[in-house]
């Protein structure tokens, strides 16, 4: 068995890999190793990840070897010459379509290891191809893929909250924005705020509100004000399907809410929206309107935080994970 395969989806050895942070956010991309995908496309290979190999995302991204907050990027070689790579986001539950900080984070780790120059490249994710732009070893633009507003002002109603109103969104994951929620979006308030949310994330699964297709929306993005309007146009906290709560403003959450904005008439095309999450970090985001979608691009910064060489010891009884078997997807 080659470095780091895994042969049957329970057999790792040892992984490569980069970690960074974006705003705050963590990403792990995985250099070397990894399980052998027979699939081509990049949505069959997630399927594929799925069924064969869970263990393997739930050994990178969770505990002991992560933590719940931490997104993973596996990279794959892309099906056109013209596209740099292909990439697929996990985090402690499931897969991701895309990921905004994430692709700031593989742009960055990548330009570290010299793979990638600065200037314009293609890669290609679950939800479609994406542009990504490297000003230099830490700024990257990402011009994400065609997003949407949905269904406006959609009551919801939460057992011991009442009724709250979100728009549902697409930005890459499916959102419900949230601004009547009458909550402080401050760090020091994360913990309620991730009670709130989840709450507010049970009520929509177990009601019959769905995205287009009927998707499940998994993503809750609470919107407010900026601390400063000086240096932000709104904050946000974004709840993430597996109850972590996304530290950077949400590369796909902002890429929602500039939908909303810019189809309600509120943003204008090319006019700079200034996301901030609740650690204060913040994601300028512009877009285009193209048909019944809008183009938004995103730029924020990611920085490299370390090198690390995962080590999958056969007698580990953590080895998949701390929390593998026990945890159980919202909805799935
Ligand atoms: O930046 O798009 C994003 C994202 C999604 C989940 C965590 N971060």
């Amino acid at each position: 068995m080659q470095r780091g395969e895994v042969s049957d989806g329970m057999n790792l050895e040892q992984i490569d890999v980069i970690d960074s942070h974006t705003g705050g956010e963590p990403t792990r991309v995985i250099l070397a190793g990894g399980p052998v995908l027979n699939s081509r496309s990049l949505p069959e290979c997630v399927d594929e990840l799925r069924k064969k190999h869970d263990a393997f995302r739930a050994a990178v991204v969770n505990e002991p070897r992560g933590s719940d907050v931490l997104v993973g990027a596996l990279l794959r070689p892309a099906q056109d010459a013209a596209i740099a790579a292909g990439v697929i986001f996990f985090n402690n539950v499931g897969y991701l379509g895309m990921c905004g900080h994430g692709t700031i984070g593989v742009a960055v780790t990548l330009a570290a290891e010299g793979r990638l120059d600065i200037g314009t490249h293609r890669l290609e994710t679950p939800a479609g191809t994406i542009t990504v732009t490297l000003h230099d070893a830490n700024r990257v633009s990402v011009a994400n893929v065609a997003s949407y507003c949905y269904r406006r002002n959609v009551a919801l109603h939460v057992d011991g909250i009442g009724t709250v109103h979100g728009d549902i969104a697409w930005g890459g994951n499916w959102f419900f924005l949230v601004s009547d929620h009458g909550q402080s979006l401050e760090l020091a308030n994360a913990d309620k705020l991730t009670d709130w949310c989840w709450k507010l994330r049970l009520a929509l699964d177990a009601s019959t509100i769905r995205g287009a297709g009927g998707a499940q929306i998994d993503h809750i993005e609470l919107c407010g004000p900026p601390s400063d309007s000086r240096k932000a146009d709104g904050r946000n906290f974004v709840l993430c399907p597996g109850k972590a709560y996304d530290r950077s403003p949400c590369g796909t959450g902002t890429s929602a809410k500039i939908a909303c904005l810019m189809q309600s008439g509120d943003l204008l095309p090319g006019e700079t929206w200034r996301q901030e999450s609740i650690t204060g970090s913040v994601f300028d985001a512009v877009g285009e309107l193209a048909g019944d979608h809008v183009l938004p691009t995103i730029t924020g910064s990611a920085w490299v935080t370390g090198r690390t060489t995962l080590i999958f010891e056969p007698g580990d009884p953590f080895r998949y994970g701390l929390l593998a078997a026990a945890r159980t997807p919202v909805g799935q």
